[in-house]
């Protein structure tokens, strides 16, 4: 018996319905975000970025976007950006993005929480506050069991419970876990407090995702220091405000952040969002 329902969600504006599901999942799913020529793009570049470095297991590389134009591309993708902005209140950066890879026959199964072992985002308070929003897209398929899916528990942001340490490396860890089922193109959006894990790839390819973090202003980059200034320099408007470089990266808390270039920004919020220390 196989009864899994996907929260599957249109592109574009975040519905109320969209809202309802991501509160009550935790993650969504849109499909058919990229056309097969656009999969076949990107897919090109996260193989670029891989060539010559992979090793046995789950592979990630970070800022990829700086030198793969395919990659920069997708960081502000009309189908999931204005979700991200609805689930921000348009306050939020590009945190990381990992260009990641499951190795053809590896596994590398682990259930966790996104965040951070120095100071779990959970000891915050309740529910964990969302800190990592996370947009993964598919480049290889993923449509069949055993090939690299991402695994995900629903509901389990809201969880007071961990899940039992004993079963975070078996890849049936829960009864009520869901293995995403997703041709290439479609993305998974989640927030850091859902358990989940990689599935094992059984197949004869290399499986390709490529995940971009979004998160409040302040909280510290994990995949850069600082953003490439040439990258900086020629990017758009928008993208170089998703940088998150503060022009007084001393004051992360204060004057610097100027919020990002979106037409209904007014000059009001703009010098508001300066002001506060
Ligand atoms: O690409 C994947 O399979 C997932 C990676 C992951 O779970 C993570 O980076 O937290």
């Amino acid at each position: 018996m196989d009864l899994q329902t996907l929260p599957i969600v249109k592109p574009g504006p975040m519905t109320e319905m969209d809202r309802f599901i991501f509160e009550c999942y935790g993650y969504i799913i849109i499909e058919d975000v990229l056309t097969p020529d656009e999969v076949q793009e990107t897919l090109e570049a996260t193989k670029r970025v891989h060539e010559g470095k992979i090793i046995g297991k789950l592979n990630q590389i970070g800022r990829s976007f700086e030198h793969e134009p395919a990659l920069e591309k997708l960081i502000d993708h009309p189908a999931f950006f204005p979700k991200i902005r609805a689930l921000y209140n348009d306050r939020f950066v590009l945190q990381a993005a990992w260009c990641t890879v499951q190795p053809a026959h590896s596994q590398s199964v682990g259930w966790h929480q996104d965040g951070s072992g120095a100071y779990e985002f959970r000891e915050l308070g309740y529910p964990t506050p969302l800190l990592q929003l996370r947009v993964s897209f598919n480049l290889t398929d993923q449509s069949e069991d055993f090939m690299g899916n991402m695994m995900m528990i629903p509901g389990s942001h809201k969880s007071k419970l961990q899940l039992p340490r004993e079963v975070r490396g078996q890849v049936y860890a829960s009864p009520i876990q869901q293995i995403i089922r997703a041709k290439p193109g479609s993305v998974l959006i989640f927030h850091n407090g859902v358990y989940h894990s990689p599935m094992p790839n059984n197949r004869d390819f290399d499986r390709y995702n490529m995940h971009y973090i979004f998160s409040p202003p302040w909280l510290r980059r994990s995949d850069r220091d600082a953003t490439d200034p040439e990258f900086l320099e020629r990017t758009t408007p928008m993208r170089r405000a998703l940088m998150g470089d503060y022009e007084r990266p001393d004051i992360p808390f204060g004057g610097g952040y100027k919020g990002l270039p979106f037409e209904s920004t007014t000059e009001e919020e703009l010098i508001a969002s300066t002001m506060t220390m």
